[in-house]
């Protein structure tokens, strides 16, 4: 087949999804925490926008140890975000605007607080024991040295019934057992009850975790940690994939309608991606790999954070570019919930080159082949908080994370240091809407400071303005709908080593793009080849940028970021 004849009816592969933190986006009656009511009144800002599809995140009956990822009843919505006779109203709106919603589902582990878990923990003969994993005291001490993600040991004591459970995350979050036919039978019961609800599909926390190593083994020791993160004996595990086709089948089986399924999957390999991607294979549409995210991470982790490294993340994505080339598919982002700011992170958040190289990130992202993400003020370059005190930090991850350092009395200034660059806050800030009090994100006390920056930054600064962050993404969003190759188009990487360009070409039987950006402050003269002359500029993110090629060589000042297209040769 040529390129030309693999064209794929698949919806989400020309679809632009826009993630929603309901928490931080719009509050309606002054609590200090977002809610439906509020998402309701900004649909039609998402509408200027031009996204396809919203993702919610967490909107369930939650205590909220980790912002709604810790869920204690799944059919219902928590009190703090509305009610199911909203959540109706806004599913309806949102379709009436001819987008679609996916809902969050989070099953590697509920809420300790879900009647699940209180059942199985009440005694040893709980019809639900079965349900969560316990395991006996190992030599008076945790069952295995597994560490959790967010520090500490993995497991928890539980007197009543002498036995440690397992949760790779919080203690408020035990790991289901899905070993249980009936743990995956009742996971495949809530995802249908939301589908016949109208929602048209899921993201999956953690979704590669659920399948453990026969055993529990312990993790490989590492010199002076008492609990080790087990990550080969939980990721990618040895059942996952029986796991996923059953549910796709169970649930998506026999059902018609245009549904998007994407699983988050920390630590995925490329060759791991493909299989749960292989639409042979039935399993996801899409995963959210982590390789260009953890690019800046430390021997120590993320909190030991290195800094920006152009070339190394240039290649991770462009791997992924090139591994689900011809089976599977990519998604494409920068940001999520839990990720820094990419303006902050990846890009130059001064003042002179603030806007500019937001623009060249988005240029460069969007221009890959994929589904592109786009995060809650990622379209306004929202950038990280100005973090100062462990007080400013409300995130479990920082919690317990600075807690652990203060504890084993480790070098504090640096834990600050690491969290103000990384931790998970940076993208929890209230939504920037306008100049003012709170950003119009509340007529409260907001949960989480509003950054400073707003009376600057901000949606109503930028909405009305040709050149604004917001026009940009609008233009991508736009480039993405109407160019079959920007979907469908081969990838080549071009000028790999260069620490400071990052340029490819797309390539399909009848055109041909050109995506390059400067990367940096540097003014730069790139050789790109005669067979570019000429070729049209789609978009640029500067004044002044000519129409058109005239040379065999560009000149790229600071955080210059280009779309060209010419004709196949
Ligand atoms: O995150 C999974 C995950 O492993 C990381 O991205 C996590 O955020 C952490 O930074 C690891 O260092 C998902 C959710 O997106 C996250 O918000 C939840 O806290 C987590 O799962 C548990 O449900």
């Amino acid at each position: 087949m040529t390129q030309g004849d693999r064209r794929d009816v698949a919806w989400w592969k020309s679809a632009v999804v826009y993630q929603i933190y309901p928490r931080s986006f719009a509050d309606s009656n002054g609590d200090g925490f977002g809610d439906l009511a509020g998402i309701m009144t900004r649909l039609d800002y998402l509408s200027t926008l031009g996204i396809d599809v919203i993702w919610l995140s967490p909107i369930y009956p939650s205590p909220q140890a980790d912002n709604g990822y810790d869920i204690s009843d799944y059919r219902d919505i928590d009190p703090r975000f509305g009610t199911l006779t909203e959540f109706d109203a806004l599913l309806a709106k949102v379709h009436e605007l001819g987008m679609k919603l996916v809902m969050d589902l989070v099953v590697n582990h509920t809420s300790d607080e879900h009647p699940w878990f209180a059942e199985s923990r009440s005694s040893r003969d709980s019809p639900k024991r079965d349900w969560y994993i316990w395991r006996d005291a190992h030599h008076g001490g945790e069952p295995n040295n597994w560490g959790s993600l967010f520090s500490g040991s993995a497991w928890e004591w539980e007197r009543g019934t002498d036995q440690y459970y397992l949760h790779l995350f919080d203690r408020k979050q035990p790991d289901l057992n899905w070993r249980n036919p009936q743990v995956r039978k009742a996971v495949q019961d809530i995802m249908v009850w939301w589908l016949d609800r109208g929602v048209d599909g899921f993201r999956m926390d953690v979704i590669n975790f659920i399948s453990k190593a026969d055993g529990l083994p312990d993790a490989p020791a590492i010199p002076g940690q008492r609990f080790v993160v087990a990550f080969e004996s939980f990721v990618d595990g040895p059942h996952v994939h029986v796991y996923l086709a059953e549910m796709n089948r169970e649930v998506f089986g026999g059902r018609d309608g245009e549904y998007l399924t994407v699983g988050e999957m920390p630590g995925v390999s490329p060759e791991q991606a493909r299989l749960y991607t292989d639409p042979a294979r039935g399993e996801l549409d899409m995963v959210f790999q982590f390789e260009h995210v953890s690019v800046d991470h430390g021997p120590a982790g993320k909190f030991d954070w290195v800094g920006r490294d152009l070339v190394a993340l240039k290649k991770s994505l462009h791997r992924w570019q090139v591994a689900l080339a011809e089976t599977g598919w990519n998604s494409l982002y920068w940001n999520n919930h839990d990720q820094p700011r990419v303006v902050s992170r990846f890009g130059d958040d001064d003042a002179e080159y603030w806007a500019a190289s937001a623009k060249a990130l988005a240029t460069v992202l969007h221009g890959m082949r994929g589904t592109p993400f786009v995060y809650q003020g990622e379209e306004l370059a929202m950038t990280n908080f100005p973090f100062r005190s462990p007080q400013d930090h409300k995130d479990i991850e920082a919690v317990n994370y600075y807690n652990a350092v203060v504890e084993s009395r480790g070098d504090e200034a640096a834990a600050l240091a690491g969290l103000a660059e990384m931790s998970r806050d940076n993208a929890r800030t209230p939504m920037q809407w306008d100049p003012g009090p709170n950003a119009g994100f509340t007529t409260g006390n907001p949960w989480l400071s509003v950054n400073p920056n707003y009376t600057w930054l901000n949606a109503a600064a930028q909405i009305d303005r040709a050149d604004s962050v917001f026009a940009h993404y609008q233009a991508l969003i736009r480039l993405r709908h109407e160019l079959p190759i920007l979907v469908d188009g081969d990838f080549t990487p071009l000028m790999e080593d260069d620490p400071q360009i990052w340029a490819y070409s797309r390539n399909s039987s009848a055109a041909r793009l050109l995506v390059i950006a400067n990367c940096g402050r540097d003014v730069r003269n790139v050789e790109i080849g005669r067979e570019w002359t000429g070729a049209r500029l789609l978009l640029g993110n500067l004044p002044g940028t000519p129409a058109a090629t005239s040379s065999q060589s560009l000149e790229l000042a600071g955080w210059d970021a280009r779309i060209y297209y010419a004709v196949a040769p």
